[in-house]
């Protein structure tokens, strides 16, 4: 009986994923209808994509990704070959089998120590080696004053407590929406060197999240990064999406690839109320 329930359900699962088939396969490219959910006819087969699941509960903070995602390499975004179909069933295979191209830094993701430094590339600090305890447990979700970038005074201003570990700096690139934007726009708001300074003389924030594709300013790329990589305590998560959540604290849970020799990975990440 058991037996022939759990073939049963195997069955509408089949059943199921035929329909979506089919309704997908109606459109022309490769992938239709993705990104393009009012042409879908059937009311019933619409993909839910939501950003808050939980009844409240659980807000997803990564950005979809799309062929316009930001990919900070080009001005074009991610572009439509991120996913390329090797085998496609409207050629007749028996089954749909995608590759994914993706820079590494691209959307929402994690930086690990060897992207700044040689010999921690060399040595092997990559993704694989990132403390999956930093990137999970209780955050902070905080507002910076949106006229300036995050210098150490404005993080002095924060009066962010000692003893908090994550934190997750909401700015003006929010509001700009940049992440929703495919070129790469270098007027982010970002941390300055001395402001990454401050963050590490002064607290014990061992997370760093911001919401765009790097958490230093672009006029203090290289110094901010060095600054908050260089004792590979700090792990840093860049360009989340942290529209529509309120300030406050939360259980942050974010788990990236686990890519050896890499040194960004695309991350998952997701708030808990
Ligand atoms: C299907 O096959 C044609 C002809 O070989 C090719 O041009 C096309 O790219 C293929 N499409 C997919 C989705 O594999
Ligand atoms: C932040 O710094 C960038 C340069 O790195 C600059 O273009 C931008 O205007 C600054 N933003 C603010 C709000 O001061
Ligand atoms: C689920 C899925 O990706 N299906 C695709 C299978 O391949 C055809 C093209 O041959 C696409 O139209 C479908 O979207």
């Amino acid at each position: 009986m058991k037996m022939f329930s759990r073939k049963m359900s195997s069955q509408f699962i089949y059943l199921f994923l035929f329909l979506s088939f089919m309704i997908v396969s109606s459109h022309n490219g490769a992938y239709p209808s993705l990104y393009d959910q009012s042409s879908c006819g059937n009311s019933e087969l619409i993909p839910p994509r939501r950003e808050v699941y939980g009844n409240g509960k659980i807000f997803d903070i990564t950005h979809r990704i799309t062929p316009g995602t930001p990919s900070g390499v080009s001005d074009d975004g991610v572009g439509d070959e991120y996913l390329q179909l090797l085998e496609s069933m409207k050629n007749g295979s028996d089954y749909n089998f995608s590759f994914i191209k993706l820079a590494a830094h691209a959307g929402t993701h994690v930086d690990a120590p060897g992207h700044m430094y040689q010999n921690y590339y060399e040595a092997g600090l990559d993704i694989d080696s990132l403390d999956l305890e930093v990137l999970n447990g209780p955050a902070l979700l905080v507002d910076v004053p949106r006229d300036k970038n995050i210098t150490a005074e404005v993080m002095k201003s924060l009066n962010i407590p000692k003893g908090v570990k994550r934190v997750l700096f909401r700015t003006l690139n929010t509001d700009r929406r940049l992440m929703w934007k495919k070129a790469f726009d270098t007027s982010y708001v970002g941390f300055m060197k001395d402001g990454a300074q401050w963050l590490k003389d002064n607290t014990d924030i061992q997370l760093v999240g911001i919401d765009y594709l790097s958490v230093a300013a672009y006029d203090d790329l290289i110094p901010s990064h060095l600054v908050l990589l260089e004792n590979r305590e700090i792990i840093l998560v860049e360009g989340l999406k942290l529209e529509d959540i309120e300030a406050g604290i939360y259980n942050v849970h974010c788990l990236p690839l686990r890519l050896l020799g890499a040194e960004g990975s695309p991350i998952r990440c997701i708030l808990i109320k």
